[in-house]
């Protein structure tokens, strides 16, 4: 009986090891929006568990400026960490990557509009993977 018994574990864990390696599905993908955001303004809130492998982007489309730097950041003790930071031209393919960052509530912030440090964007829909 007890070399059953450890056959059955093994079992369990060869299943286990199968689900993990299964297709790679991110944990959400968040649509939202911006309306005349100003450069400092930041986006809701997600938090990524880290239960997956893949690779978490911030996308903008139909947006009103062509030329916006965003910051993504991680909440922590004191300062935000900044976990990815890029320009994104508002087209269908450009996404600015976040990769696959430790678990933590994230947000993104926008720093820069046309290269400057003033003015306004709208977007919709506002595209958020993790
Ligand atoms: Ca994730």
């Amino acid at each position: 009986m007890k070399v059953s018994r450890i056959l059955t574990a093994g079992a369990v864990v060869t299943a286990t090891l199968i689900g993990v390696a299964g297709p790679a599905l991110a944990e959400d993908t968040i649509p939202t929006y911006m309306t005349n955001f100003n450069v400092g303004d930041e986006s809701r809130v997600w938090h990524d568990n880290n239960m997956d492998n893949v690779v978490g982007y911030v996308q903008l489309q139909n947006c009103n400026r062509n030329n916006t730097q965003l910051g993504v950041f991680r909440a922590d003790f004191g300062p935000d960490t900044n976990v990815a930071r890029g320009t994104l031209y508002c087209t269908t393919s450009a996404k600015l990557t976040v990769g696959d960052p430790i678990a933590g509530d994230y947000h993104f912030t926008v720093e820069l509009i046309n290269g400057n440090s003033s003015g306004t964007i709208s977007a919709d829909p506002v595209t958020i993977r993790y």
